[in-house]
């Protein structure tokens, strides 16, 4: 059985269930012959076994071992014919594997020819159905490495598993062995707030790229807020002309063309990954009141805003034109985005009465569903009467009063669903302790462990697992103004985040995890990540 410790946590063997599990059994099964058979010689020979025991989500299933797969320059991304989705991931593999291995790998738009033992095959199984939207089977051996999968988004995510099997430094040998995966969540988010400091496209795209790896599939963007308007809207300019001219501290701030984010939606779209942008409101809106006397009460634009304190503007509920703007920014906005979201915001609205809250919320919300896209908003839209569909994104604390959260549970009964970002878990901002140079501390200190150690399956009273959508960490940008800041801030604890969306609620053992995070400390530092050498990880 010592080919299926790698499907052990710390507590023993778990017993492979459902239909991966079967998948995972027939994969074992069809590795001991060749690996009963290698010699103790050739064993050792073989790449390091425990690579499988190293990846970051952990798998839902893997059985390391026989001998590994030598990549050398002859060796080819083989994708499957007819399929220009196929070819794209092999040609983001190939790009990604280059700076370990040094080799330009080619990559053929065909997995038909060549010897079996030349190279990497991506392959789409129409058959595989029961592998869902992102599963995928791995196998690696001294022939090769098959990847099957039953949609691209699959073959995304298994590449992914494969960067990890490969050596940052030192001989390019992808480890022998099997993985049968599959995500526990289908919402694997990350949020960066671009309003309180600007953060540019390419920056944002270096972000998306890092995260990617971890197989996180959502990109949240929060576009606007008091301090900026960050995406230009053709029938309101001002909105990104004026109000996306500062930022917290003064600093010039910027704003994204369409064209821009629209390469964006692109670039994340390439590796499956969906963006959801966010239009915060009715509070958070000073850089849109500043840009536009007339959604002011008192017809007065305010000065642009640059510091920090929040739940002081609020759109104005009473005006009719204020749903003619929040019409045609949703529209503009949900144009440019072919996912299925649209975030409003909703939270800290104190400057907006209750009942005006709630009757602008639903508004907003009809404007929403009137675009096609299903609402998306911060947990406060549960006391006001979410349509059914919404999905409320829960950024309360362990420590939140019972009947907040029962609220939310509520709104769950009625047909809504829950992302959850509990601020004192999966709030990237917060400083890991009292040392921590940039950051927040008004939901305490996030320290790596304290991120990583929940369930999101059973986090919130009356929220059953299958209302869960999934996960998403956070990063506010009031004190985080640079890359630097925010590699610091979200490095590792996104990936604790990303793994708590992806990996069977069987296989979350911090004891396990700090092992494999160890790991990820030279993958991190190869792409050039400054990120936070949290003491309770034994670093490489
Ligand atoms: C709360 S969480 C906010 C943001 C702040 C953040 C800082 C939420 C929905 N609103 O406006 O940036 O705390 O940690």
């Amino acid at each position: 059985m010592r080919l299926l410790s790698g499907l052990n946590g710390p507590r023993g063997p778990r017993r492979p269930s459902g239909p991966l599990g079967l998948l995972a059994l027939a994969v074992c099964a069809a590795l001991l012959v060749p690996v009963s058979a290698a010699g103790a010689g050739q064993r050792a020979r073989a790449a390091d076994p425990t690579a499988y025991d190293r990846i970051v989500p952990a798998p839902a299933h893997t059985a390391p071992g026989g001998p590994g797969y030598r990549l050398d320059a002859r060796t080819v991304i083989r994708t499957t014919a007819g399929s220009a989705a196929a070819r794209g991931v092999g040609e983001l593999l190939a790009r990604a594997l280059r700076p370990a291995t040094g080799l330009a790998l080619r990559v053929s738009g065909t997995d038909a020819g060549g010897s079996a033992a030349d190279g990497i095959r991506l392959r789409l199984d129409a058959r595989a159905a029961d592998q869902g939207e992102e599963g995928y089977r791995l196998r690696a051996d001294g022939t090769g490495v098959v990847i099957t999968a039953y949609r691209p988004a699959g073959l995304f995510r298994g590449a992914q598993t494969l960067r990890q099997l490969v050596p940052v430094t030192g001989r390019p040998v992808v480890a022998g062995g099997t993985v049968a995966d599959a995500p526990r969540f289908p919402y694997r988010g990350a949020m960066i707030d671009i309003a309180r400091h600007f953060f540019t496209v390419e920056q944002v795209k270096r972000y998306l790229d890092r995260l990617a790896l971890y197989k996180v599939n959502v990109l949240h963007l929060h576009l606007t807020d008091d301090q900026g308007w960050r995406l230009a809207v053709d029938s309101w300019p001002r909105l990104a002309e004026h109000g996306g001219g500062t930022e917290v501290g003064g600093g010039p701030g910027g704003y994204w063309t369409k064209a821009q984010y629209r390469d964006l939606v692109r670039y994340a779209g390439e590796r499956y990954v969906e963006v959801v942008p966010e239009i915060d409101m009715p509070g958070h809106v000073n850089a849109a009141l500043a840009s536009y006397a007339e959604l002011n009460c008192d017809g007065v634009a305010p000065a642009r805003y640059t510091g920090t304190k929040v739940g002081f503007s609020s759109l104005c509920v009473a005006k009719e034109r204020t749903y003619e703007f929040v019409a045609d920014v949703l529209r503009e906005v949900a144009e440019l985005t072919p996912g299925r979201y649209l975030h409003i915001g909703g939270d800290e609205a104190y400057a907006t009465p209750h009942a005006d809250y709630a009757t602008f919320m639903g508004r907003a919300q009809q404007a929403v569903v009137a675009q096609g896209k299903t609402v998306l908003a911060w947990h406060q839209l549960a006391g006001a009467g979410p349509v059914s569909g919404t999905a409320l994104q829960y950024w309360g604390l362990d420590r939140t009063p019972a009947a907040e959260k029962a609220k939310v549970a509520g709104a769950v009964r009625a047909g809504a669903k829950v992302v959850l970002s509990p601020a004192d878990r999966a709030y990237l901002d917060m400083k890991y302790d009292a040392a921590t140079r940039p950051g927040l501390s008004w939901a305490g200190y996030v320290p790596v462990r304290r991120a990583y150690e929940w369930d999101p399956g059973a986090y919130l009273a009356g929220v059953e697992e299958a209302a869960v959508l999934g996960v998403e960490a956070a990063l506010w940008t009031e004190t985080v103004a640079t890359t630097a800041d925010a590699d610091l801030m979200a490095f590792p604890r996104a990936l604790g985040i990303a793994e708590l969306g992806w990996s069977p609620a069987s296989a979350l053992s911090w004891d396990a995890y700090r092992l494999r995070l160890a790991a990820q400390g030279p993958r991190l530092t190869a792409l050039g990540v400054g990120y936070y050498r949290a003491p309770e990880v034994p670093w490489a």
